[in-house]
Formats: structure tokens, sequence, C-alpha cells
């Protein structure tokens, strides 16, 4: 497998509240990948323990998140779900990647500045290290393509960084093991093994706002509960996190333009584009003029009509857990298959004895 071939790679960390935001900047677009790639989604439960997790809530919150994969349309038979810490190649290939890493490139990381907050002296070492982690569960499979919401653009990039770095430090040695293929860098060509992941993010809905302030992403984290519409919340929930979100006074505009300075507006077409499958220009066609007592009504029902099916399935899934976990070890054992031969390439690669027995 030496050769790098396409392949989509992402994943949720089962953190519990699983909301709009994480459905629309990412399950939904993991979708319709399946039809053109490979694809490999994960439940990161390595990543969610950087912040402190009730061990009591983890099982269900893995669930959770496989239920939402499932109940979505990913199919684990042709492509792979799976949970992070089943497959120990992750950290392992993850510490190479802290040796590869400069501290300047995570110091830099802007997640960690607002996670850690002012008491950066007491957040855990791995929510520092969370995008080195995040690289290699990427580059364990050497995935080409990586769908996410924009707050995880810094973290890709960190990851091409640490891509690029390692084939530049080892390409003699990746050629004179005949692995990985020949990759422009500048005007220099380097025999490279990991591929320069390409992310895709985009769509109306790259990054969902909180329905209490525009300002600020919906986020599961978030003490106030009306901020975001959570994927089990039912028809009256969502019609009424709807009906309480936050917005100016004035109509919808005609354009896209008069959306500018009304981050509220801006955030609810968003929302109605990305479940309706259209653009922001396209809501505003038919809304243009109306005011929030018209469109607020018209979006819970978008909502409820999109998200309900998807809800009643998860609690379906989720009230016998045997599917799920069926699911989560097939998917654990064809991902460490892949993650094995990788393993071993690079540690081929960085000259550790033993690496293929
Ligand atoms: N508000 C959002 N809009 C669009 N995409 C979003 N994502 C998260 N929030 C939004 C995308 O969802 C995927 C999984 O995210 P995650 O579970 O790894 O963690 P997160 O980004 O930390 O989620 P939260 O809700 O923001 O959690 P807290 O409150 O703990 O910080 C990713 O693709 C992410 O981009």
């Amino acid at each position: 497998m030496s050769k790098i071939q396409e392949r989509v790679f992402s994943g949720i960390q089962p953190t519990g509240n699983l909301h709009l935001g994480n459905y629309l900047g990412a399950i939904k677009k993991f979708v319709p990948l399946q039809n053109d790639y490979n694809c490999i989604y994960c439940v990161v439960d390595l990543h969610a323990i950087t912040v402190w997790q009730d061990p009591a809530e983890m099982a269900a919150n893995i669930r959770e998140v496989t239920a939402a994969y499932l109940a979505s349309g990913i199919d684990p038979k042709k492509h792979i779900v799976f949970n992070q810490s089943q497959v120990a190649e992750h950290a392992e290939l993850a510490w190479i990647f802290n040796c590869v890493a400069r501290m300047g490139w995570l110091n830099r990381m802007t997640q960690f500045k607002e996670k850690a907050g002012k008491d950066r002296e007491k957040a855990s070492v791995g929510l520092f290290s969370y995008p080195t982690l995040m690289a290699s569960d990427i580059l364990t499979y050497r995935a080409t393509h990586v769908p996410v919401g924009e707050d995880q653009k810094q973290h890709l990039e960190l990851t091409r960084d640490i891509a690029q770095k390692f084939n530049n430090d080892f390409s003699d040695r990746i050629k004179e093991l005949s692995l990985g293929e020949p990759m422009k860098v500048g005007d220099e060509t380097v025999q490279g093994y990991f591929p320069i992941t390409e992310p895709l993010i985009g769509g109306p809905a790259a990054r969902v706002m909180s329905l209490r302030d525009g300002s600020k992403k919906m986020s599961k984290s978030d003490p106030s509960d009306l901020s975001r519409i959570v994927m089990t919340d039912d028809a009256d929930a969502i019609a009424k996190k709807i009906r309480k979100a936050k917005t100016d006074a004035d109509p919808l505009p005609e354009t896209i333009e008069g959306l500018e300075g009304r981050p509220e507006a801006d955030n609810l077409v968003g929302i109605f584009a990305a479940l309706t499958d259209t653009d922001q220009a396209s809501v505003l066609k038919d809304y243009a003029g109306a005011q929030f007592g018209t469109f607020k009504p018209a979006l819970a029902d978008v909502a409820v009509e999109k998200i309900a099916p998807i809800a009643d399935e998860m609690r379906r899934l989720q009230a016998d857990p045997t599917e799920i976990d069926a699911v989560l070890k097939d998917g654990s054992d064809r991902a460490r298959e892949i993650a094995c031969e990788t393993l071993a390439d690079v540690k081929e690669i960085v000259g550790f004895v033993g690496a293929r027995r």
C-alpha cells in the first residue's frame, strides 16, 4: 500500500450534546463523499479526554456519535466507522509527529488558546498536542481529503505542515525503501510518504453560529441549551429554540450583501440553506422582505423535517447498542489493518529495528 490512494477521513468527538453545527458542518457532508471515495469516519474518543470526561458517560457518548453517523446515511459495510482508542497506531504515530511538529507551530493554535483560557498552566498536555493527534488520525490512513467545519481549518494546515516536514526530512530514506511517491515542494521534488491533505470546508454551514449570539459558534460546551439544536431534540424543542433565537428587527434582505452586519439573520438563512441543500441567495429569493415571524416557523418546519427522522433512528439504534457495538468492532478491525501497514512503513522510514517482523 505504498502508493497514495484517494481516501476521506474525518472524526467527531464523543463529548455529548451533538448539535446542528456538527451535523451541517461535518456529518451531512460525509454522506455524499461515500459515492466517490473510500471513507473512514471515526469517533475520536482519545481527543475527547483532552478535557475531563465522566467515564460513566463515555460509552453512551461514543454510541451517540456512531448512531448519528449511521442514522445520517453512512454505510459501515462499504466504508469504515470505528472509535479511535481501538486502533493503538493513532497514538503511536502521534508520538512520532510530536517529534516532527515544532513548539512554535502548536503555540499558534487558536483552539488551544480558546479552550485553555486564562488558566493555561492547568490545561492538559493532551489539549496542547491535540493537533498532532489529529494529524496522526488523518495520516495513519494517508487520507487525501478531510471534510470538517471551518473551526478545524488551522488544524488541517498543521497536518499539511507535519506531512510536508516528514516528507522533506525523510525523503532520501523513503526513496531508498521504495515507498511513497515523488512530490513537488516549490521547485524541488521530494519522495513523499504522506499526502498533503486537502481540507473540504465550505457551503452555507461551514460555521454554524449560536442561536443566542451570532458572534459565537454553536458549540457543545455552551452553557445555554437554547444556543444549540441538539440532534436528539424533539419537534417541540427544535421549534422552541428557533422561535427564541436571537434576531434583529428588520425584514430579510433581497441579497446576500444585505446580511452583512446581521450575524443572526446570516446564521438562520445559512442554516435554512444547508438543510435544504441550496444556498443563501436562493433562500433570500424566496424570503426577501419576510419578517422573522414568518421565516422562523418556516425554518422550524424544515429543521424538524430533516432532523426528526435522524433523531428517531438514533434513538432506535441507541436503545439496544448491539448493532452499534458490532459496527465499531468490525470498523476497528478493518481500520487497524490499514494503520498497521502505515506504522510498519513509518517505523522503517524512521529507522527503528523490528518494524516488520
Ligand atoms: N458550529 C459549528 N459549525 C460548523 N461545524 C462545526 N463543527 C463543530 N462545531 C461546528 C464541526 O463538527 C466536527 C466535529 O467537531 P468536534 O466534535 O470534533 O468538536 P468541536 O469542534 O470541539 O465541537 P464543539 O461543539 O465546538 O465542542 P466544544 O464546545 O467542546 O468546543 C468538526 O468537523 C467541526 O469542525
